[in-house]
């Protein structure tokens, strides 16, 4: 399993603070202790409600990669901050994302296709969200035919069913499940699946016990790789654990320590 960093997002507000005052240094040790812990790909995400994205896309993604040599995800739902995200960064990055809506696929699959970047498809149209997994396979195919007719490999695809919080959508939780056991058969080769962890358990008071919970399940359905805290070593032994479970990793007696 992939595991993407969602630390590096100006929703927290020390990340935010930092962001403020352009401390390089926080940021980057962030960054630092996110790939020691198992993070394969950082998400870089300026936080909501800053008037100049593009510029702090930019900075965030600077700092990033002077620090650590692993691709990024840039996370953002301004074109603008995108496309600076994307030339700002120095090897191919992870576009975080686009949905089923046409004016967003006609600009995000064209600049994937230029950079040779992967990309986020989050399962939504102008509608929303939908309520069932079989409407999350139909917005996940018109998103995977419009990438392969612009040449983008299936491989470069992450789909995202999105992930609810369980206070709020909780006949969801399993939908969500469903959809992931579909979108393998979507495409030949298969497109990889994500989605952001933290989501289900928002507002909750047993945030971390709900995450854990729910990534085996998600791992059990064929998740691919997840936004989520590598820091929360519980959740690392969740990932390791189902991974040997899953007969993905061969069991040894210490394969929690290894
Ligand atoms: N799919 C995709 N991208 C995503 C999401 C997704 N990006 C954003 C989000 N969802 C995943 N990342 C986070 C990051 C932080 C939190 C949740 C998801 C979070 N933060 C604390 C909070 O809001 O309570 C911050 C509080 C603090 O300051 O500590 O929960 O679904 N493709």
């Amino acid at each position: 399993m992939i595991v993407i960093s969602e630390r590096i997002n100006g929703l927290f507000t020390s990340v935010m603070r930092a962001i403020d005052s352009k401390d390089e240094k926080f940021i980057q040790d962030l960054a630092v202790s996110q790939v020691e812990a198992g993070a394969g790909i950082l998400d870089i995400n300026t936080g909501p409600g800053v008037d100049n994205a593009p510029e702090i896309m930019t900075w965030l993604v600077k700092t990033v990669q002077d620090a650590v040599d692993v691709q990024l995800s840039i996370d953002t739902p301004k074109m603008d901050a995108m496309e600076a995200g994307v030339k700002a960064a120095n090897k191919k990055v992870l576009i975080n994302s686009t949905t089923a809506e046409a004016d967003k696929m006609g600009v995000l699959f064209p600049m994937a296709a230029e950079h040779g970047s992967d990309i986020i498809c989050l399962t939504l149209d102008e509608k929303g969200i939908p309520n069932d997994a079989n409407s999350r396979c139909e917005l996940a195919m018109v998103m995977v035919a419009q990438a392969m007719e612009l040449g983008i490999d299936t491989t470069r695809i992450y789909l995202d069913p999105l992930v609810l919080p369980v206070g709020a959508a909780q006949d969801q939780g399993p939908k969500v499940l469903e959809a992931l056991s579909m979108f393998k058969a979507i495409a030949d080769p298969a497109p990889k699946s994500v989605v952001g962890l933290s989501n289900v358990s928002n507002n909750t008071k047993e945030r971390s016990l709900l995450n854990r919970a729910y990534l085996a399940m998600l791992m059990a359905n064929g998740l691919d790789s997840a936004i989520m805290d590598p820091n929360d070593g519980e959740l690392m032994a969740i990932v390791k654990a189902s991974e040997v479970l899953l007969n993905k990793k061969l069991y040894a007696d210490d394969f929690l320590r290894a």
